[in-house]
């Protein structure tokens, strides 16, 4: 039997090397896609012949649509797409955050998400199958003090993982967005705070927060459902965490 394949963006850390690493054991051959090669080489070296390492910048549409279309030929019928690749730079007030983080944000949340679907979706719809599983955020559903732009990027994220699926209809190819809230055991806030692990840490502390074999978990299952089955959202939350209250600012 052929074995499924799947593009796994941001599988360099985190969440999408914990999804490769759960596709990789239930026998799909997975295209790891980053920028750091070193640990992309680390996971082709653990699983040989089933990894193909793919240095992407997913902010790069040009290098997105060359690396795409170079595919060697038996790597290039993508059944699952695992959108992950993505980034909080800050957390700052609106009025105080760097505009050059912004577009870093949404260059890579939106239009790196957008441009890697946009390469991919064709051939799924001519083979008339496949599975997108955009990663989004609690960040997108509820808004919080510093989350501006990030929360802005993810609710681009559910907003588009519902708008393809309103296109895709008619065709074999599924669309879900997996909302996670937070998340430790990966290095978003060590990105988030751009090197003070110190302060990384300290978001965790006290918590048993969601772990990135949870979220990788959840595209399992995903993955396992039969083909006349689409899970438009899945919103998760660690049990530690809830939304909050609406704020009131008084005199
Ligand atoms: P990590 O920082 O551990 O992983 C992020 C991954 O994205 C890395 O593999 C990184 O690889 C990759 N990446 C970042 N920028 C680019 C780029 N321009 N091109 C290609 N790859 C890139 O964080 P998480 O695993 O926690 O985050 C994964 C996703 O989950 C993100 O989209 C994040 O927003 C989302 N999320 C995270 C939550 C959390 O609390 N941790 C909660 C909800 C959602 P490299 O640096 O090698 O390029
Ligand atoms: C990551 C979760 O709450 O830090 O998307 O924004 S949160």
């Amino acid at each position: 039997m052929t074995q499924p394949i799947a593009l796994v963006t941001g599988a360099s850390s985190g969440f999408g090397l914990a999804t490769a690493q759960r596709l990789l054991a239930r026998g799909y051959r997975v295209i790891a896609a980053a920028r750091r090669q070193d640990k992309l080489a680390a996971l082709a070296d653990q699983h040989p012949g089933q990894v193909l390492a793919l240095p992407l910048d997913v902010s790069d549409r040009q290098a997105i649509r060359a690396a795409l279309t170079a595919l060697p030929g038996d790597w290039a019928a993508i059944d699952l797409l695992v959108n992950n690749a993505g980034l909080a730079l800050g957390l700052a007030p609106a009025q105080g955050a760097s505009l050059d983080d912004w577009q870093t944000m949404i260059d890579t949340n939106c239009l790196g998400l957008a441009a890697v679907t946009h390469a991919v979706l064709p051939g799924m719809v001519a083979r008339n199958r496949g599975l997108i599983i955009n990663i989004g955020s609690i960040a997108g559903d509820y808004a919080y003090p510093g989350g501006n732009v990030y929360g802005a990027t993810k609710a681009f994220v559910h907003q588009f993982s519902l708008n393809l699926k309103a296109d895709l209809l008619g065709t074999g190819v599924r669309v879900s967005s997996i909302e996670p809230g937070l998340a430790g055991g990966s290095e978003f806030s060590n990105v988030r705070f751009k090197g003070d692990d110190a302060k990384a840490a300290s978001v965790y502390q006290g918590t048993q927060p969601l772990l990135p074999d949870d979220i990788a978990a959840t595209v399992e299952w995903l993955a396992s459902l039969p083909p006349h089955v689409n899970i438009n959202v899945i919103e998760m939350m660690p049990t530690c965490q809830a939304p909050g209250p609406l704020a009131i600012h008084r005199q």
